[in-house]
This record gives structure tokens, C-alpha cells and sequence, in this order.
């Protein structure tokens, strides 16, 4: 301090506005790759990270702290104590158990129940205003989980749900159609997972509807397997990349920063977030599964009312099943 006295001469001590702050629970393999792309877009004013491993925690902190000079302007600060959490625009949670090989997400619900109850207090004790994106798995039954216990309003609590599986889809699409995955216009919604739905009716180039070129797509009579071939392939990619690089990260860590930026930037766009779809496509129960929605700055304000096949929505409404007999066993 003596050495900065002799540097500066104080005009007035600096006021500290954090504007854009996100929270990232959880430095594991997901949340560093969220965090890292967070800060490489700029997306982020002030980054937080929350973990219960200390040493982990601080290297991962002093890692990105010393990329600073390479990005816009940024603070990094890490900590096992939420104190540093508070006023958080976002708090995106990553933290957990993992899928083992083979395992499925919803195997692994109540382990991650038990997490959480650790997790979402301290969030919104620190941060009353912040908006919450779950990413842990099972990520539907925890943004189910994360809305019970954080007592926030459903527009504010939301997963990363579809929307990698959306962007799997597309670029699954894009292979085979040559093009490029953002010119590819196709939606997975229901369970991030095995009960995933892809909504073959609405795929399309350019406003030109698949269906119209290929009528029977997605059905079991299709010449050209574009369910088995694609949508299959979907569902499998996470066993795929887990099989054979242990975790999967890039993809969502990317995910999750477009979905910050639509909260951060209030741009309005569209992703496949679980959200709470009761009401909607005949379903009746506080049951947490994908549906395209309009994210802002105050979080979900609109859900787009896709015009589903009766069989589409039969498969929704079996998602919705699998999901509500999962949440109906938790002990909260
Ligand atoms: P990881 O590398 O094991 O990291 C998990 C981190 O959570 C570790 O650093 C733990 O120390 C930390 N943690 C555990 N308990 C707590 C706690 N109580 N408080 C704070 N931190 C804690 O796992 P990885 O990063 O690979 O995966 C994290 C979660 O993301 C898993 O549940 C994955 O299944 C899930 N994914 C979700 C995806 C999606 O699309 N929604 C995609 C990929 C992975």
C-alpha cells in the first residue's frame, strides 16, 4: 500500500460496480468450461466460482486470473464462501456427481439432490434477484429440484435442458446436408436425455420443411433412417464423448455462454431451457422438460407454441412421465 501511495495520489477510493456478474457453482470439468467461455466472449463483467474443494478451486481462480491481460476487462474472484456470490446476475450450477460410464442422468438424481440443498440457499440468500441455470444432471428433475428449494418465481429458475441436444441435432443435420449447423433449423425438446424428442415437423432449411421433401422423415418407415441415423445419434453422443474422453464439456461450456449472453445482453432469443411446462401441450403437472422459450434479462418470458404431431406430442407426454415418476420419488 505504501508503494501505491507513492504511485497514485487518491482523487476519490473507487466505487465498485459489478453490472454483468456470474456465478459458477461447481470447477469441475463443465464449469470451467462455462466459466472459460463466459470470459473468453466477454460476456461477463465479474466471474465467481463456488466449490467445496479449496485447492482446486484457487488453482483453477489463479489459471483464468492470469489470462486476464489477453481478455476485456474482467474480475475473477473464487471461494468455498457464498459471501462472494452475492448480487449475481446468473448463478449457473454445475456442481455434482457425473455420469459413470453407462450410467444414466436419472440414476443419478438424488445424489445431486442432497448437493443442492447445499447449493440453492446460499444462492439466493446472497443473490435474491439472480436468474438460475441448472446444468447438472439429471438436469430436468434438478431445475425441478432448484425451483422447490430456492422459493424463486419459474420465469427465473431454468436448465440447460435441449438446448445441447438441439445444437447436436444441427450439427448432425449439417453433416449430412452439407451446410452449416446454424443454417440448420431444428429443435429437440422433452427430457435432456434418452426420452428426448426430436420435432421432425418443424426441421428446416431456409423456411423449406424436410417433411415436404421427405415425407415420411422420423418415421419408423423412413428409407433414410433420419430418426436412428440422427436423432439416435443425439441421445447417444453424451454416452459417446464419456466413453471415450471421460466428460463431456466444450459443447455445453458453449451452450451455456450463449444462453448468458441472451440473459446478459436481454436479447431475446430462442433456446430449448427446461422449464415448467405445465399448461402447456396438454400436461398438467409442475413437470420440468425443454420447450423453445424467449430468454431476457428477467429470465423465461415466453414459451413458443410449437404446432406438434400428435406423435410428438405422445412422446412429450411419455418424457413427462419418465420425469414426474422421478420427481414423485425425491426426498427433498
Ligand atoms: P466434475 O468434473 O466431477 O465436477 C463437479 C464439481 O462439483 C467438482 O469440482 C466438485 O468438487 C463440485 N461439487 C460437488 N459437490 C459440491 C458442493 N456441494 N458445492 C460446490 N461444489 C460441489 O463433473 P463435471 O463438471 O464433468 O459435470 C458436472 C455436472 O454437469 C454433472 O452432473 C454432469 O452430468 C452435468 N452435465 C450436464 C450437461 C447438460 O447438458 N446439462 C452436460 C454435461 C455434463
Amino acid at each position: 500500500t505504501s508503494t501505491i501511495k507513492e504511485l497514485f495520489e487518491e482523487v476519490a477510493p473507487p466505487v465498485d460496480t459489478q453490472h454483468a456478474k456470474v456465478t459458477v457453482v461447481g470447477v469441475g470439468q463443465v464449469g470451467m468450461a462455462c466459466a472459460y467461455s463466459i470470459l473468453q466472449q466477454n460476456l461477463a463483467n465479474e466471474i465467481c466460482l463456488v466449490d467445496m474443494v479449496e485447492e482446486k478451486l484457487k488453482g483453477e481462480m489463479m489459471d483464468l486470473q492470469h489470462g486476464l491481460s489477453f481478455t476485456r476487462h474482467c474480475v475473477v474472484k473464487a471461494d468455498t464462501d457464498y459471501n462472494i456470490t452475492a448480487n449475481s446476475k446468473l448463478c449457473v450450477i454445475t456442481a455434482g456427481a457425473r455420469q459413470r460410464e453407462g450410467e444414466t442422468r436419472l440414476s443419478l438424481v438424488q445424489r445431486n439432490v442432497e448437493i443442492f440443498k447445499k447449493i440453492v440457499p446460499n444462492l439466493v440468500k446472497h443473490s435474491p434477484d439472480t436468474l438460475i441455470l441448472v446444468v447438472s444432471n439429471p438436469v430436468d428433475v434438478l431445475t425441478y429440484v432448484t425451483w422447490k428449494l430456492s422459493g424463486l418465481p419459474k420465469e427465473r429458475i431454468f436448465g440447460s435442458g435441449t438446448n445441447l441436444d438441439s445444437a447436436r441435432f444441427r450439427f448432425l443435420l449439417s453433416e449430412k446436408l452439407k451446410i452449416a449447423p446454424s443454417s440448420c433449423h431444428g429443435w429437440i425438446i422433452g427430457e435432456h436425455g434418452d426420452s428426448s424428442v426430436a420435432v421432425w415437423s418443424g426441421v428446416n432449411v431456409a423456411g423449406v420443411n424436410l417433411h415436404e421433401v421427405f415425407p415420411d422423415i422420423g418415421q419408423t418407415s423412413d428409407e433414410e433412417h433420419w430418426e436412428t441415423k440422427i436423432h439416435q445419434k443425439v441421445i447417444e453422443s453424451a454416452y459417446d464423448v464419456i466413453k471415450l474422453k471421460g466428460y463431456t464439456s466444450w459443447a455445453i461450456g458453449l451452450s451455456v455462454a450463449k444462453i448468458a449472453q441472451g440473459i446478459l445482453s436481454n436479447s431475446r432469443n430462442v433456446f430449448a431451457l427446461s422449464t415448467n411446462v405445465k399448461g402447456l401441450h396438454g400436461i398438467s403437472e409442475d413437470v420440468y422438460l425443454s420447450l423453445p422459450v424467449v430468454l431476457g434479462a428477467g429470465g423465461i418470458t415466453h414459451v413458443v407454441k410449437q404446432n406438434l404431431e400428435k406423435q410428438e406430442v405422445e412422446k412429450l407426454h411419455k418424457s413427462a412421465k419418465a420425469l414426474l415418476s422421478i420427481q414423485n420419488n425425491i426426498t427433498f
